[in-house]
């Protein structure tokens, strides 16, 4: 088993994650600048204000903390922290990181760009020269190491400025902005990028961090999804017209579903379940709502703001192909407290957690890359898949991390089947996150993803110290043999 020579074999990052340097190089305030820390116990939590004393908007919002009912969960650590600031410094290390990454053989790295480092406040006539010159940096240096870049344009985060002035992606002005900001990448890096991801996570972005958005009603969600799937139609269309040959995705964030017991009732919960879910990206997959999607909004008493245009918006700005992360499964009741819900369900007994409480299972993929290339038609590709776990690292910064390699190798397994033997067309892989990163659910250092180890703790305290893990070496020999060494 060997994969052909032109597979993509990569890693992903996130820039509110990793970059810091929040208010460097002429960067605005974006909206998960205004998230705290938390860890298993304590949820993040958006706060209006900055220690500083930078406001972060609203008080109407039900989403900062600082509105919520006395005794409302969830709580404040004493000691806040605001991760985005400093991520793992990857705005002073980046040349280092690439290196690092670049050493196992990879020859993809996707990332995603800071829209307010390009429009400050996101409604700029002129993008701001310094957050160009950064990415095209490491563009310009991607490609020097060999590695293709594949650039995220929306990984949440929206400017802050964007989400107090108009509520985010509550209103078509930001779609304007978004375009406006999309045309400054294309023109800036249209020779040097070809693959790109409109929106990240399209099912699971929900509220302000994600959207800018100061409500969570579904009303408020699914137009201001609405708002994101004519934005990245337009996108797509502008792309394609000034990069003929580039390609377009929206990422989707995947769990394999299964129902709990062969009963009819479950069976049939479970296949409305993944119509939850899969609204998103059937949508901007065809090009059009699935007949479906009536059947939600009437149920969770929605109106879309339809405009004339829209429908032939959608139509002109189908993806090219069709990405996703994949971490876990689930399985769905008919009594299930989340088989109506857009995301999660529940456990299952056959499977092992993780030290998150995320089932782990590799079949899970190959089932799922299957359903995609059934559903869709279209090459996929894999932008996350990877564990986060407790890694403990000797006085060198090396860490043994076995569990890593077993699940990375179960599942690249899973991949292959699913390539060499189901005949699945996948263009490549994307491991979440080569380099340990801040949790995005939790905010947390101590969920370590990477095969390099970052010296840092969930206070942003350490040397920042980069160093090569187990799995680092296991990695390149896997790459080196195109995936052949996963079998021996
Ligand atoms: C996805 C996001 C990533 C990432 C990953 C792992 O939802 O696209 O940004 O963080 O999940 O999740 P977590 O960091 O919560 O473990």
């Amino acid at each position: 088993m060997k994969l052909s020579e032109d597979f993509l074999w990569g890693g992903a990052t996130a820039d509110f994650q990793c970059e810091g340097g929040y208010d460097e190089g002429g960067r605005g305030l974006s909206t998960h600048d205004f998230e705290t820390d938390g860890n298993q116990e304590n949820p993040r939590v958006i706060t209006w204000k900055l220690p500083d004393g930078t406001t972060g908007g609203s008080r109407s919002s039900f989403f900062f903390y600082e509105d919520l009912p006395d005794g409302a969960v969830p709580t404040l650590l004493d000691d806040r922290y605001y991760p985005s600031h400093k991520g793992i410094d990857h705005y002073h290390h980046w040349r280092e990181d690439l290196e690092l990454l670049a050493g196992t053989g990879m020859n993809v790295y996707r990332f995603s760009i800071s829209w307010s480092r390009i429009f400050p406040t996101g409604m700029e006539e002129e993008p701001n020269e310094a957050g160009l010159a950064f990415y095209e940096g490491i563009i310009d240096f991607c490609l020097e190491l060999g590695m293709e870049p594949l650039v995220t344009i929306h990984h949440d985060n929206v400017p802050y400025a964007l989400a107090e002035k108009y509520d985010g992606w509550s209103s078509r002005e930001t779609i304007e902005c978004y375009v406006r900001y999309c045309k400054a990448l294309f023109e800036r890096f249209g020779t040097k990028v070809k693959y790109w991801l409109t929106f990240n996570e399209i099912n699971a972005v929900r509220g302000y961090a994600a959207c800018g958005t100061h409500k969570a009603d579904n009303n408020t969600h699914y137009n201001a999804v609405h708002n994101m799937f004519l934005a990245s139609a337009r996108a797509v269309k502008m792309g394609h017209e000034m990069m003929p040959g580039s390609m377009f995705g929206t990422m989707y964030a995947s769990s394999a579903f299964y129902p709990a017991t062969c009963k009819p009732e479950d069976v049939f919960a479970h296949m409305q379940k993944r119509r939850r879910t899969y609204y998103y990206i059937d949508t901007m997959a065809r090009g059009h709502y699935p007949a479906y999607a009536q059947d939600i909004w009437d149920r969770k008493g929605i109106t879309i703001d339809w405009q004339p245009g829209d429908e032939e918006t959608l139509a002109a700005g189908a993806l090219d192909y069709v990405t996703f992360s994949y971490y876990r499964s689930n399985t769905i009741a008919a009594d299930s407290p989340r088989a109506d819900e857009v995301m999660g369900g529940e456990g299952n007994p056959y499977l092992k957690n993780s030290d998150w409480g995320w089932p782990v299972d590799p079949l899970g993929l190959r089932y799922v890359l299957n359903e995609f290339y059934d559903r869709y038609e279209k090459p996929l590709f894999i932008v996350e898949n990877g564990m986060g776990a407790i890694d403990k690292a000797d006085e060198n910064g090396y860490v043994e991390d076995d569990y890593r390699i077993d699940y990375l190798r179960d599942h690249l397994k899973a991949m292959m089947e699913a390539i060499l033997v189901d005949h699945v067309d996948c263009l490549g892989y994307t491991m979440w996150a080569p380099i340990d990163l801040v949790s995005l659910s939790t905010g947390e250092m101590a969920k370590r993803y990477g095969f390099v180890y970052v010296d840092m703790d969930d206070k942003g305290n350490g040397t920042c110290r980069r160093t090569k893990k187990k799995s680092y070496d296991w990695m390149k020999d896997v790459i080196a043999s195109q995936g052949a060494s996963l079998w021996e």
